[in-house]
């Protein structure tokens, strides 16, 4: 990007910007601008249009009303943590998760919010399903509400997550917080999307309980 010719936008408008006739202190400022000085502000300009959205994305906010949820391991360790925003179709979910095998693994909403490392897990019961639907979106009559997609975790051990799941919700039949609260878990292997009741996706290496903030 920065090597090829400067964005034709963001060089008018800084043209309009500084195409002042007549200026009080003789002269407009594109005449006391070098040409070097003017590409080092384009330069700039471009970079930080295009760093801006990685950065927020890497600083996810936490705001009174979202919920978070700590990811702990087999071990009983913090590997990880997630951030659940409610909105008015569903809850976007975002995680991030430290020190699991490379590779896909399956990632749902368990019914129960309960992360006890010792019993691997299983303390959160089985998939969040409040409408006694079939496990997988390969299923007639599926999925679960806690059904969500794979993710794969890089060569680093690393997790990073952006899931938006339509069929919970803050409040309502589908509320993450019924009497026994909710979880977030990721198995040691894929979803198959289909065999019941989980999806084949294997032993419980990270759970988290969902909370309000
Ligand atoms: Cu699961």
């Amino acid at each position: 990007m920065l090597s090829g010719t400067p964005d034709k936008e963001v060089g008018s408008r800084t043209e309009r910007m500084y195409a002042v006739p007549d200026s009080p202190h003789g002269g407009s400022l594109p005449n006391r601008m070098n040409g070097t000085m003017m590409k080092q502000l384009l330069l700039c300009t471009v970079f930080l249009a295009s760093a801006a959205p990685a950065l927020a994305q890497q600083q996810p906010t936490s705001t009174p009303g979202d919920a978070r949820a700590v990811f702990k391991n087999r071990d009983g360790q913090t590997i990880g943590s997630a951030t659940l925003i409610n909105t008015p179709n569903g809850v976007l979910i975002r995680a991030e998760v430290s020190n699991l095998p490379p590779g896909p693994h399956g990632f749902h909403i368990h019914e129960t919010g309960q992360c006890d490392a010792s019993g691997g897990f299983e303390s959160a019961g089985g998939h969040y399903n409040p409408d006694g639907q079939q496990h997988g979106y390969f299923i007639e009559g599926g999925p679960h509400a806690g059904d969500m997609p794979n993710q794969t975790v890089g060569q680093d051990g690393k997790m990073m997550a952006q899931v938006f799941n339509p069929n919970v919700s803050f409040e309502g039949d589908a509320t993450l917080f019924d009497d026994d609260g909710s979880a977030l878990v990721v198995h040691a292997t894929a979803d198959d999307y289909r065999s019941q009741p989980s999806g084949a996706a294997g032993d419980r290496l990270a759970c988290a309980v969902i909370e309000r903030n």
